[in-house]
């Protein structure tokens, strides 16, 4: 179709967020938010600590120096790492026959017999991201710390889970105000080696390519009210599923405690709902099933408005655009 010259200058630009078209276009993809950074924030239980400040420094320079398609360099952890680790995987692992879903147990289950999960070892990226390959096609890079919500979120759009490989302190071992390998390894990973959980994760990273940023902020308390809060129904039980309750045994406890309000999983509501991240969870909603969830979601993303919609390739491992009509 030609165009005249009066046609292009009415035609209006509509300017959108850049975002990663292809699986390497992540290594663009690493801004860090340094609110609950040890070097920054107050409270976090390394903030006297040089020596473990230092640490998690040479950690975080594998992510700095990785570029996707590498190997990700093992760690070798210290005694003092490993014992908070088995501190920590001890006093969940009890926990999560009676409260995690049965999904993340059987997971769990094959992490345990494949891939180093146990209470005297620390897992190495590597291993996991080979195991999750083989499951779902998920892939993990190394993470410096909290990255922003964009990012964090495009990457799951190329089933690409970005991953701290640091520990939190010693002194703190039930707790970590910013994410740590075990927050990723206990509470994430089990759950992405699910098939219509990694797919409801992948449609939310496509959902957030290039979206505004009011719909970056929604997207993000959806995230947060599922793949790290959320309950889930299972056999007439309430089980959890969510990362960040999979990886506190107070929150996990809390949550199916009589205590919250819990409700039915919205994804308006969830999306619209505020939420903590230095205390537990006000509310919690529970979902039917990941297929339920993801059904919902297919329905509220119908509504987010783009001048473009995306579809993934993945014999290329990229996203192509399509113009709307
Ligand atoms: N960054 N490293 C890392 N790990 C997360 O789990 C994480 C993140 N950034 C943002 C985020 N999670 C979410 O809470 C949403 O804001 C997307
Ligand atoms: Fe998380």
């Amino acid at each position: 179709i030609k165009r005249n010259a009066e046609d292009v200058k009415t035609t209006k630009e509509v300017k959108f967020h850049w975002f990663p078209k292809k699986i390497a276009d992540l290594d663009k993809c690493h801004h860090l938010v340094t609110k609950f950074d040890p070097d920054l924030d107050q409270d976090h239980p390394g903030y006297t600590d040089p020596a473990y400040r230092q640490r998690r420094k040479t950690v975080g320079d594998i992510a700095f120096r990785y570029r996707h398609g590498q190997t990700i360099p093992r760690v070798e952890y210290t005694e003092m790492e490993i014992a908070t680790w088995r501190e920590v995987y001890s006093t969940l692992r009890e926990l999560y026959i009676t409260h995690a879903c049965s999904e993340y147990l059987d997971a769990l289950h094959l992490l345990e017999r494949h891939c180093g999960y146990g209470p005297d070892n620390i897992p190495q990226l590597e291993d996991v991201s080979c195991f999750l390959k083989e499951r779902t096609g998920f892939l993990l890079r190394p993470v410096a710390g909290l990255l922003s919500a964009r990012d964090f979120l495009a990457s799951l759009a190329f089933r690409v889970f970005q991953c701290t490989q640091y520990i939190r302190h010693a002194s703190s071992p039930m707790h970590s105000p910013e994410p740590d390998c075990v927050h990723e390894l206990l509470g994430h990973v089990p759950m992405l080696a699910d098939r219509t959980f990694a797919q409801f994760s992948q449609n939310l990273g496509l959902a957030s390519l290039g979206a505004s940023d009011e719909d970056i902020e929604k997207l993000s308390s959806l995230y947060w009210f599922t793949v790290e809060y959320g309950l889930c129904k299972q056999n007439g039980e309430v089980r959890a599923y969510g990362a960040g309750l999979l990886s506190s045994y107070g929150e996990l406890v809390h949550s199916l405690s009589d205590e919250p309000e819990t409700r039915s999983f919205e994804p308006e509501a969830a999306a619209r709902q505020p939420y903590q991240d230095q205390t537990y969870q006000p509310v919690y909603f529970i979902s039917e099933s990941f297929t339920d969830a993801k059904e919902k979601f297919r329905g509220y993303v119908a509504g987010i408005k783009r001048p473009f919609s995306v579809r993934y390739d993945p014999f290329t491992s990229s996203v192509e655009v399509l113009d709307n009509p």
